[in-house]
């Protein structure tokens, strides 16, 4: 029996949060989406064993890792979300793992090197959260940022450093796509296109992520030439493509809460 009641725990803004969030409006689940602003997102996650968003609660359990919650949703609409072809179970589990590790570390950490001042983070953090911890921010900001700084390794020369590791996984799926595949897995949508676009979203900006993409001429000119040079790939371009093919139509329909406050 599918469990009712979906509540996912996010930072709207997080990646790896629209990942599931995709997974859950991909299989058409309704959900309440609550949404917290670091470090409040703690606070919610510490009871269900989490520390990172997302967290998928349900009325049976949690899950607390976004792999885990396509997997968790997988078993509950088999063969929706990952193939059951052993030959492609090795890929998707290669892929899975490199876009976790890498891309969605790097694009974050690409992102942060450009944007980690109180005034490029106040709009991205507080859509969507409750009022008190909009109003907390400026009173957190200097040690929040301070930790997500040393967190995240953010020096003069990591915007640079990370980029270079996003173009090794981008080459990668350039590769797979010089074949002519219409998906990372072959013929078939799956959870491993869902990940690549999600977690490459910072980077490809696409217009249909369910928070619009700030325009291109308010980011530092470094990350303009990056999000243009990244577009232009074909890695981009497929990213890109499933968020426009795979995306539009679902993006407003399940989430119980949008985030509009
Ligand atoms: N492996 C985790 C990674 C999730 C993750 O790194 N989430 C970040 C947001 S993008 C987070 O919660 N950061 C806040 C923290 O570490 O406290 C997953 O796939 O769910």
């Amino acid at each position: 029996m599918i469990p009712r009641n979906f509540r996912l725990i996010t930072i709207p803004v997080s990646h790896y949060s629209e990942k599931a969030r995709w997974g859950l409006d991909y299989l058409q689940i309704p959900f309440k989406e609550l949404a917290h602003m670091p470090p409040f997102h703690r606070g919610a996650t510490k009871k269900y064993g989490g520390t990172t968003v997302p967290v998928l609660v349900t009325e049976t359990g949690a899950a607390t890792d976004s792999t885990d919650i396509l997997r968790y949703l997988d078993r509950l609409y088999p063969e929706q979300l990952y193939p059951i072809d052993p030959q492609l179970q090795l890929l998707s589990t290669e892929l899975e793992i490199l876009f976790n590790n890498t891309l969605g570390v790097h694009t974050r950490r690409w992102g942060y090197s450009y944007i980690a001042t109180s005034e490029l983070l106040y709009p991205r953090w507080t859509l969507g959260v409750p009022f008190w911890e909009k109003l907390l921010f400026p009173v957190i900001f200097p040690r929040v940022g301070a930790i997500l700084k040393q967190n995240f390794d953010i020096t003069a020369t990591s915007g640079a450093e990370s980029y270079r590791e996003i173009e090794i996984v981008f080459d990668r799926v350039d590769g797979l796509l010089a074949d002519g595949r219409k998906y990372l897995l072959g013929e078939r949508f799956s959870a491993i296109d869902i990940t690549f676009a999600a977690l490459a979203a910072p980077i490809l900006q696409p217009p249909e992520h369910h928070i619009s993409p700030a325009p291109l001429e308010s980011l530092p000119t470094q990350m303009q030439t990056d999000i243009r040079t990244a577009q232009g790939t074909s890695a981009g371009k497929f990213g890109l493509r499933m968020y426009r093919e795979h995306r539009s139509n679902s993006v407003e329909s399940n989430a119980i809460v949008n985030l509009s406050n």
